[in-house]
């Protein structure tokens, strides 16, 4: 189990960057952004959920998507009302799959992630259905409509997409949830999928299996959507340690999973090729934000922004709770990359 942080990279001093208090309208748990630079601005699609802290328990009908507009990627501003209501991802997951159960199959749509690529914003995010979770990609236009490209068999989810095509190809990492063949019922990996047009996917490759990560010994999942260095695609992921021994700090009981930030760097042409891997974690869940709150020991980053001076900003959910942000140099995080054994 990891403790600590490493020294290359810090927190912002006013964290949470984002939380509850910011929120003009019905709020509980703001966490599990994207943030994208967009138009000289920073933007920011958030998680809203409501939760009931007597029961320990989410309310289901409450989750919705809010949106934030920032100068500096640090003081941010909620509009009035969310960027997408529960029942209008509903209606335009429906609109899209035309799904069996009708109004009753697409139960919520969560943990969005913001990638701009050529003049349009896109937004992969995780639906839940009573059939399994699945992942979808929307086309966001100019931050104007939510208009679903895609939405995968389930189960998968943690989708991102790169913020360039590939080959030609849109590109995206993306995490399964296989439950036959692996070791655990929960070792999950990274995957890598490609399409011609946003719509259809396929030619699936494994990129980093949670076996080759040293602090896991559960699930890994993609994080932030990567960032392009001169070396590779710079990109972080969450890998999940579990110690079924040790209760966490958080409103449920049996609460044992701790969620660590990891690094990677995949090859520029063929990124579903590890080139390097930070063998410690990149964030481990140390401050109070992050230790307590929905769930705590919980870092779950869904935001990367590389920034001209060379400093890279994370944005990340902590304990379910709040939105934190930490940043690092970019020739630091490319150091700490280095071969898999
Ligand atoms: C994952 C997802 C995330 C959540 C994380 C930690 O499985 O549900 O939305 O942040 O667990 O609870």
């Amino acid at each position: 189990m990891y403790t600590r942080t490493p020294a290359f990279i810090q927190r912002y001093e006013q964290n949470p960057v984002l939380s509850c208090k910011d929120v003009p309208y019905e709020t509980g748990l703001v966490f599990n952004a994207g943030v994208a630079k967009w138009d000289n601005q920073y933007v920011m699609i958030f998680r809203n959920d409501l939760a009931d802290m007597q029961t320990q328990t989410l309310h289901q009908g409450h989750t919705n998507l809010g949106i934030a507009w920032s100068p500096d990627g640090k003081q941010w501003e909620v509009p009035d009302t969310p960027f997408l209501s529960q029942e209008q991802a509903r209606e335009k997951c429906r609109a899209f799959h035309e799904p069996r159960f009708g109004d009753q199959e697409i139960k919520r749509v969560y943990d969005p992630r913001i990638t701009v690529l050529g003049d349009a914003a896109y937004l992969c995010f995780a639906a839940d259905t009573p059939h399994g979770i699945c992942g979808g990609v929307a086309d966001l236009g100019d931050f104007d409509r939510f208009d679903v490209l895609s939405l995968s068999a389930p189960d998968n989810r943690n989708m991102v997409l790169f913020p360039e095509k590939i080959n030609g190809k849109w590109a995206r990492l993306e995490r399964p949830f296989p439950i036959y063949g692996r070791p655990g019922p929960e070792n999950f990996d990274i995957w890598y999928s490609e399409s011609p047009d946003g719509i259809h996917w396929g030619r699936n490759r494994l990129v980093l299996g949670s076996e080759e990560v040293p602090y896991v010994n559960n699930k890994i999942g993609p994080a932030a959507p990567p960032v392009k260095t001169e070396k590779g695609w710079l990109t972080t992921f969450h890998g999940v340690y579990k110690d079924e021994e040790t209760p966490l700090n958080a409103w449920h009981e049996n609460w044992f999973k701790t969620y660590y930030a990891g690094l990677m760097l995949l090859d520029l042409e063929r990124p579903w090729k590890v080139i390097g891997m930070m063998k410690e974690p990149l964030l481990v869940p140390e401050t109070e934000h992050e230790l307590k709150g929905f769930r705590g020991s919980v870092i779950f980053p869904g935001g990367m922004i590389s920034e001209p001076d060379g400093t890279v900003n994370i944005y990340y959910g902590a304990a379910d709770t709040v939105e934190c942000l930490a940043n690092a140099h970019v020739d630091d995080l490319l150091s700490q990359c280095t071969p898999l054994a």
